[in-house]
């Protein structure tokens, strides 16, 4: 479904600002994986396609980080958006579908 620009970018700035103020640790921990497909769209939303050297052996984060990135190759900072605001609801989503009953009903 393609939605207008603004709402594009209004819903992405949301989901930013959700994950950034989520504790860092609570009942959900997120996987490695996900971290660096959050990491990889955002850095493609908010600077565009990566540009930058692969970091050195001795960075191994730094290389996760920037393999993360720049596969998405040249994707629209529009598209990384709204990928970025769609995996946010599977995780919601998936976060709550694991929930145990008794804190759902709380
Ligand atoms: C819990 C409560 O258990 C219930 C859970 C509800 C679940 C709701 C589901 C929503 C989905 C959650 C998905 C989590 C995915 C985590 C993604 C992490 C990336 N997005 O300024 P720096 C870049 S809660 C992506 O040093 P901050 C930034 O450009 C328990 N990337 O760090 C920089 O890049 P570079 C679980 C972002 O400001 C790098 O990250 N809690 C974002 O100290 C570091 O930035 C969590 O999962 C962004 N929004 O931290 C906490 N913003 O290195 C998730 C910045 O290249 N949040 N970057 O310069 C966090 O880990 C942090 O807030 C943070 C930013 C990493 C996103």
């Amino acid at each position: 479904m393609t939605q207008p620009e603004g709402e594009c970018e209004r819903r992405f700035r949301a989901a930013v600002d959700v994950i950034q103020s989520l504790p860092k640790n609570g009942v959900y921990r997120p996987s490695y994986e996900v971290m660096l497909r959050f990491y990889g769209l955002y850095k493609q939303a908010v600077f565009g396609p990566c540009r930058s050297s692969r970091p050195g052996f001795w960075d191994p984060v730094g290389r996760y980080k920037w393999d993360a990135w720049s596969r998405l190759g040249e994707m629209s900072s529009a598209a990384a958006m709204t990928e970025y605001v769609e995996e946010m609801k599977k995780v919601a989503q998936e976060v709550i579908d694991n929930m145990p009953v008794d804190e759902r009903t709380a």
